[in-house]
């Protein structure tokens, strides 16, 4: 199988191109022109996916069998800043995906659109563990354009019986995620105060939010299995299925700190309108792939307070 993966340069995009490369695929990867790729199991392409002409010659030479579109902007916060950037890349550029897989030659050419947990918005309590099926409500514009990517997926497989799959990942983490993602920040925070770079206090923000964390690793995999397993035209949610506190996820990484850190709050990390809980009914993909997390919050905490510790420069 020879797998096109848009926007690789990521940090799911480094993890999608070992899972794929292990598992036998022909692995393609495209990156801006001003980023890169260090990743000898793949071959980089540059693209930038608001140039359709690019998309086009980009697809055509590849002939993937399987295109995984990651490329977004996927920051909520540059996405209050930087609204029209966010809807051309999150939307125009899937638009420009679909339409060179429309006009590519090949007929079999299956695609997954990569969404997120965040297009559910402000659910009404009951609705957790939510399913596909639940109606969305975004509460800011970088799940505004998620959600429109999703429907237009959804219509161009319609119209045009292209192989589309959309996805709705919910919060995944793991090494080498920024830190502007909660664990990677706790993470950070007690890797720089272990090494007296910092005061030996966490700042943190509010800790009652019940989020559902899964480890990028078994996110990727999950990525995998719809790719070979999913059913075309249908939406997946990718996530554990089993949301905790914010509070838990603090506590776990503190048990592995080297030294006593005290808690701090921080009011420009609260949110506004935190929803309560988040949490996905994983039913679906676990029916039709088999695939459910398996490793462990406490492993995937563990392994990026590890990241932190041997990248001295955080
Ligand atoms: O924004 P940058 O410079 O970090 O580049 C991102 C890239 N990208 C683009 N690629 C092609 N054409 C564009 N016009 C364009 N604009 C941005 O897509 C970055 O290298 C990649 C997306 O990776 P991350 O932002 O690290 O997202 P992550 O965590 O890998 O998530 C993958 C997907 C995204 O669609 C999320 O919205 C979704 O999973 O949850």
């Amino acid at each position: 199988m020879k797998a096109l993966i848009i926007g690789g340069a990521g940090f799911v995009g480094g993890y999608l191109i070992r899972e794929l490369a292990g598992a036998g695929f022909e692995v393609h990867a495209t990156c801006l022109p001003s980023e890169k790729i260090d990743n000898e199991s793949c071959t980089v392409h540059t693209l930038d996916i608001l140039e359709k002409d690019d998309v086009t010659a980009v697809l055509n030479k590849v002939s993937p069998d399987v295109i995984f579109h990651l490329a977004a902007q996927s920051s909520v916060a540059v996405s209050w800043k930087k609204p029209q950037l966010t809807a051309d890349i999150n939307i125009k550029g899937t638009i420009n995906v679909l339409e060179a897989m429309r006009e590519a030659q090949k007929q079999d050419m299956r695609i997954l659109l990569i969404g997120s947990g965040e297009e559910y918005g402000f659910i009404h309590e009951g609705a957790c563990p939510i399913s596909e099926s639940e109606p969305l409500n975004p509460g800011n514009i970088y799940a505004a354009t998620k959600a429109c990517q999703g429907m237009i997926g959804e219509i161009y497989f319609r119209a045009y019986k292209l192989d589309i799959i959309m996805v709705r990942a919910f919060n995944h983490s793991g090494p080498g995620q920024l830190p502007m993602f909660v664990i990677s920040d706790f993470c950070r925070q007690i890797a720089q105060i272990e090494k007296a770079e910092h005061e030996p206090e966490m700042m943190t923000g509010n800790l009652s939010a019940m989020r559902d964390f899964t480890d990028v690793r078994d996110v990727v995999r999950a990525y995998r299995l719809l790719a070979e397993k999913g059913v075309s035209g249908q939406t997946y949610n990718v996530g554990r299925g089993q949301a905790v506190t914010v509070q838990t996820i603090l506590d776990t990484a503190l048990s592995m700190a080297e030294c006593e850190i005290s808690v701090k709050r921080d009011p420009s990390r609260m949110r506004a309108s935190d929803i309560p809980i988040i949490e996905p009914d994983v039913s679906r993909i676990f029916a039709d792939t088999g695939w459910r997390a398996e490793i462990s919050m406490e492993q995937t905490i563990r392994d990026t307070l590890d990241y932190w510790r041997s990248n001295t420069q955080n």
